[in-house]
């Protein structure tokens, strides 16, 4: 039965039918679905098969922007369940995230933003195309111990090596880990560039961030 709900959302966010998939979420809701499997099993397919329509030319600019807002707009229904699942309340550490500059993809970010203030990270979220001097400038004001960088695009992704170095020149570097993300990124671009890790999705990311701040045994 969710299965078939998961099967029309992911369809429904294809065709970039935000009605749809806002009225397919809060079902979902409704029958009690666990969020994140909505987001894991309904959304983020669909999300994959626009990107993949987008590369071979099959959608244009305008199917992403349509699966863009269908999804922000699901996402913002779910906020307040995936808040309330939260794992733990206790402060983790003080997190510092951003896409950056040049790139304005914000919806996995965001997501990762989300699931990190519900596992009691206090997160500092610093939107999209965020020059690399605003994550040095933040992250010494806040005293931040984790930085979470976003990229998606292959031409932004140098630019999270940007942010390390300037970490590094500003002698913030060794009081603060970063964590990497983004469909282009992987964890041997993570190496490459020096950062800490890299997370493959939200889910990942709040287990990362836990055991980069000393938390990886807590509940
Ligand atoms: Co965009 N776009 N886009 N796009 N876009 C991608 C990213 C392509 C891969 C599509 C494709 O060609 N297959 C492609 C990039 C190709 C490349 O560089 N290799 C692309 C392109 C080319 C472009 C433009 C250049 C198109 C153009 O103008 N010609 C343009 C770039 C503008 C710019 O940034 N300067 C562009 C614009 C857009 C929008 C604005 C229309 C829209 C974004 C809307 C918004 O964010 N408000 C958009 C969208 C929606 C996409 C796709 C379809 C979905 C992205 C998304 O939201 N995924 C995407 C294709 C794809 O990625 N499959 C396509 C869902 C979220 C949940 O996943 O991967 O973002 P996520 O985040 C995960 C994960 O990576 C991880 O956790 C998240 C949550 O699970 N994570 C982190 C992310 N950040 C992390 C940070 C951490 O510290 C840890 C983990």
């Amino acid at each position: 039965m969710s299965q078939e709900l998961f099967s029309k959302l992911s369809v429904a966010v294809i065709d970039g039918e935000e009605e749809v998939v806002v009225a397919l979420v809060k079902q979902a809701l409704k029958q009690r679905l666990n969020p994140l499997e909505i987001i894991r099993q309904g959304l983020t397919p669909g999300m994959n098969v626009v990107g993949e329509k987008f590369s071979c030319g099959d959608f244009f600019l305008p199917h992403l922007v349509m699966a863009g807002n269908a999804m922000k707009a699901a996402l913002s229904l779910l906020e307040p369940a995936l808040k309330a699942g939260g794992m733990t309340r206790q402060t983790a550490g003080v997190v510092v995230l951003g896409t950056v500059v040049g790139d304005i993809h914000e919806i996995g970010k965001s997501l990762v933003g989300t699931l990190l203030t519900a596992d009691g990270f206090v997160v500092h979220d610093l939107g999209v195309d965020v020059p690399t001097d605003r994550f040095v400038r933040v992250t010494r004001e806040t005293g931040a111990n984790l930085v979470g960088l976003s990229a998606l695009l292959t031409t932004t992704m140098r630019n999270q090596r940007q942010v390390i170095e300037a970490l590094t020149e500003a002698g913030l570097r060794h009081g603060v880990k970063v964590m990497i993300g983004g469909a282009p990124v992987s964890a041997h671009w993570a190496q490459e560039i020096g950062a800490d890790g890299y997370a493959e999705d939200a889910v990942g990311a709040v287990a990362l961030a836990r055991r980069l701040t000393g938390r990886a045994n807590a509940s």
